[in-house]
């Protein structure tokens, strides 16, 4: 707030006051104006004001802001985090992540703020989500309007970044404890794309509108779906939420557009299971392809920032073909239980090119693509139909609630309760989209394996209380992690409740990954109270952000939880789970009002696990280059020259690139000769460039990477060569050294 304390600062907010007077003035006297006044800045408040016309296309003015920033942690080396499959451990990077923050604000009541952080991570969680908000602290004075109450931290659900960075044991499991990179990465990275937005904070326009995207997504769990009611069914035409939302961010100063964020559920699972290259998986594409198509956008201002966000993705999949044997008999699983000859382990989803794995035209970049190009036609077509966001300001609430026996009343009367959390038999089945996580066959739980955290944990796995298997019914329980705390708590009992309003949009941020029903009765639960509770006189406008803030598995109706598919065994709280967040969201709705001052009381703070966590993921001893070679010398070299289509491969003896995640910069680089320099063309942003590193000599610490780039259709034709930047870290002192290797030159035509 200290930024309102400046003088300047108090002549900003004068003028803030001073432009809605006019415009109050305006409204009265009704001078019309010339209809040049199409992109007024905020110099021209007067005129821009008095055009009704003008205000109805526009709504109200909010302060706005974007950024963006790396979180690219180590990208080997260290289990990925999604499928929580103990095999899954980076080899390379194939596009770098990042935190995308979009922050909206009252223009006449500056504390009146959120930050929606989009990150392209597996999910938001409680350990990041500390970090970021003591980073947040960190940055002094002008930040002290964020806080618990209002920043989200929202995972866009891709299961192809690095893990180790999660507050509760049982997600650790799998990557070996908590591993400070990793997780500091991802912290630094979302606090400086705040900062960013932060600095960024212009008076501006919110608008909103919707597309249906097809093709994009299937249910994954229709058996489960099926058992909501039909009459209920009978009101939607899918069996997933195919509407996209997009909320265009444009400032006044010269009607330029900042950035964009849309919600569409899709599991970010087109990277299977088997793929070992750092990405963003489908959402990471489409950012990635809608960023760039903006670059050289006249409507644009620098720097456009797109993000993809995650909404009710619980029984969503980007396996469209449907989910299949591989067994050899070409036969799709049981609808049932997604089983081939009775076992789970051979049933796969297949995307639109199943067939092509692990390479940059896949699945995943095509399920990008068709989230981008009707996220693009919608922005190109905003002007005529968007509407605007206006009125009643911006609000945000926040609080954690104990889920362990919370007693509510369902509409009807009916008393129930939530649980302490547990899993189910069938969380060990997996998902068509990935087999078992964690290294559980199904119906054998204790099987001590491989995994060296699980015999130190084993013993610890207790049963459960049988007020707890009476209140879970009918799950069986696998794992009642809620009422295990040994060495530190499993998972999460102690969950965020949060929302956020600015004018008519409402936003529902889940800790869950809340499937299409669920969704779609919890949005519809606050669109009636909104307007029962007159928190807004317009149509309002509900989206759910989630996996986000915690992880909290999923959410499924009481329907979807007494058939205990992957998605109802995953429902840690028990069959009322669903009722309990919309009793709890739509029971604190008032503190969205726009004369609200105040918000509810915080309850009690959940563990912060970040420094009691195990680490079994050891640190880089050294790097050596192989004997009589050095770092960076290129071992095979490009072919002279290819046409374009072909894959360049160039390798180099590398070093391990966890020495330095070289954030907001690049391991790779495609160069091209243009008048006679090497101009950087592609980096580690893109798409078609990828790095894979592999270890030679464990004792001896050598290494080599390979630099490959999928040259696109539409490549230019040229003279290239191919850049790679390392960092080498020595024996003893530890200390660590960039270098850098560069291929010979080719032709591609
Ligand atoms: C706080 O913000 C003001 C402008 O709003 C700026 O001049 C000042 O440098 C900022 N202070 C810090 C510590 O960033
Ligand atoms: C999306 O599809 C639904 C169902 O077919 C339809 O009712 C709706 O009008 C469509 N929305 C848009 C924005 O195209
Ligand atoms: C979706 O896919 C089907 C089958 O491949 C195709 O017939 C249809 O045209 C596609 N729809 C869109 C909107 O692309
Ligand atoms: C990864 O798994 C899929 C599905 O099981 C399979 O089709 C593909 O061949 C595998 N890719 C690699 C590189 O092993
Ligand atoms: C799975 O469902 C099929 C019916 O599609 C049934 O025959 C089979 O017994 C079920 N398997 C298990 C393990 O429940
Ligand atoms: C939530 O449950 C409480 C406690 O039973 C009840 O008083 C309240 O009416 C419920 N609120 C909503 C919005 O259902
Ligand atoms: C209230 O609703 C719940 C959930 O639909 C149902 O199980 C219960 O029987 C209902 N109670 C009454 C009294 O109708
Ligand atoms: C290029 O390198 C990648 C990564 O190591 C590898 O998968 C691919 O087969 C190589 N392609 C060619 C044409 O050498
Ligand atoms: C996994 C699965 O069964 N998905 C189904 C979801 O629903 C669509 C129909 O809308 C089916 O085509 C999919 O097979």
């Amino acid at each position: 707030m200290a930024e309102f304390g400046s003088i300047r600062a108090r002549w900003t907010m004068l003028l803030a006051l001073a432009s809605i007077l006019l415009f109050l003035f305006a409204l009265l006297v009704n001078t019309e104006l010339p209809r040049e006044n199409i992109r007024p800045s905020r110099f021209q408040t007067k005129q821009r004001l008095s055009d009704k016309a003008e205000r109805a296309a526009q709504g109200d003015q909010y302060l706005l802001g974007v950024g963006k920033a790396d979180i690219t942690g180590p990208v080997v080396e260290i289990n990925f985090m999604g499928y929580a499959s103990a095999a899954q451990v980076g080899t390379g990077l194939r596009q770098r992540i990042f935190a995308r923050a979009f922050i909206v604000g009252d223009v006449a009541k500056p504390t009146d703020r959120f930050i929606y952080l989009n990150i392209d991570t597996s999910c938001g969680d409680t350990a990041i989500r500390n970090g970021i908000l003591e980073g947040i602290a960190a940055l002094g004075s002008n930040y002290t309007a964020y806080g618990q109450q209002n920043v989200a931290v929202v995972g866009t659900h891709q299961h192809s970044g690095p893990g180790a960075y999660m507050n509760y044991l049982l997600p650790q499991v799998t990557s070996l404890g908590f591993d400070p990179q990793s997780y500091q990465a991802i912290v630094d990275g979302s606090v400086l794309a705040v900062k960013r937005a932060h600095e960024a904070l212009t008076p501006g326009y919110l608008s909103i509108a919707t597309t249906n995207v097809t093709n994009a997504s299937i249910n994954r769990s229709l058996y489960a779906y099926l058992a909501n009611p039909a009459e209920e069914r009978a009101q939607y035409e899918d069996d997933v939420e195919k509407l996209m939302t997009m909320m265009r961010f444009q400032r006044a100063s010269d009607g330029k557009n900042m950035g964009g964020m849309t919600w569409f559920p899709v599991h970010g699972t087109s990277m299977l299971e088997n793929n070992t290259h750092v990405s963003g998986d489908n959402k990471g594409v489409a950012q990635y392809l809608f960023e760039k198509s903006m670059v050289d956008d006249t409507s644009a201002a620098d720097g456009f920032v797109a993000a993809f966000s995650q909404a009710s993705v619980g029984d969503t999949t980007p396996n469209v073909l449907g989910a299949y044997c591989d067994d050899g008999s070409g036969q799709m699983c049981t609808l049932e239980n997604s089983t081939c000859s009775g076992t789970a382990a051979t049933c796969h989803g297949r995307g639109p090119f199943f067939d092509k794995v692990d390479l940059g035209v896949s699945s995943c970049y095509e399920i990008g693509k068709r989230q981008f190009q009707p996220a693009r036609s919608l922005y190109d077509s905003f002007d005529s139909i968007a509407t605007p966001v206006s009125s009643n300001g911006v609000k945000a609430f926040h609080f954690f609630q104990d889920m362990q026996y919370f007693n509510f009343q369902l509409p009807n009367g009916t008393a129930v309760q939530t649980c302490p959390a547990s899993l189910g038999y069938s969380f060990a089945a997996g998902t068509t989209d990935g087999p078992g996580p964690f290294d559980f066959t199904q119906n054998d739980p204790n099987k001590p394996n491989a995994n060296p955290l699980w015999p130190l944990v084993s013993h610890l796995i207790r049963s459960p209380s049988p007020e707890q298997v009476e209140c879970q019914k009918p799950k069986p329980i696998l794992l009642d992690v809620g009422e295990m705390d040994i060495p530190y708590a499993w998972s999460p009992n102690l969950v965020d409740i949060q929302m956020f309003r600015v004018g008519q949009m409402f936003m529902i941020i889940s800790p869950s990954e809340v499937t299409t029903m669920s969704g779609r009765r919890w949005k519809s639960a606050i669109a009636a109270a909104a307007k029962s509770q007159g928190i807004t006189t317009q149509e309002p406008m509900v989206v759910i952000g989630s996996p986000a803030n915690t992880y909290a598995h999923y959410l499924t109706t009481p329907e979807e939880y007494g058939i205990q598919r992957y998605e109802g065994a995953s429902t840690l709280y028990g069959p009322w789970e669903l009722p309990a967040y919309i009793n709890l969201t739509v029971s604190n709705l008032k503190y969205l009002a726009a004369s609200s001052t105040q918000g509810p009381p915080q309850g009690t703070l959940p563990p912060d696990n970040r420094k009691n966590s195990l680490n079994l993921n050891t640190g880089v001893v050294m790097d050596n280059p192989p004997i009589s070679k050095s770092f960076g010398q290129v071992l095979t070299q490009p072919n002279p020259r290819y046409s374009r289509g072909a894959v360049v491969n160039a390798t180099f003896v590398g070093a391990n690139p966890r020495n330095n995640l070289r954030l907001e910069g690049t391991f790779t680089a495609v160069e091209q000769l243009q008048n006679g320099n090497w101009v950087q063309v592609r980096n580690d942003w893109d798409w078609f460039l990828s790095m894979t590193w592999t270890r030679d000599d464990p004792v001896l610490g050598s290494s080599h990477v390979v630099l490959s780039w999928e040259t696109e259709q539409d490549a230019e034709a040229g003279t290239y060569r191919l850049h790679y930047y390392g960092d080498a870290k020595a024996f003893v002192s530890g200390s660590i050294t960039p270098f850098e290797g560069i291929s010979n030159s080719f032709m591609l035509s």
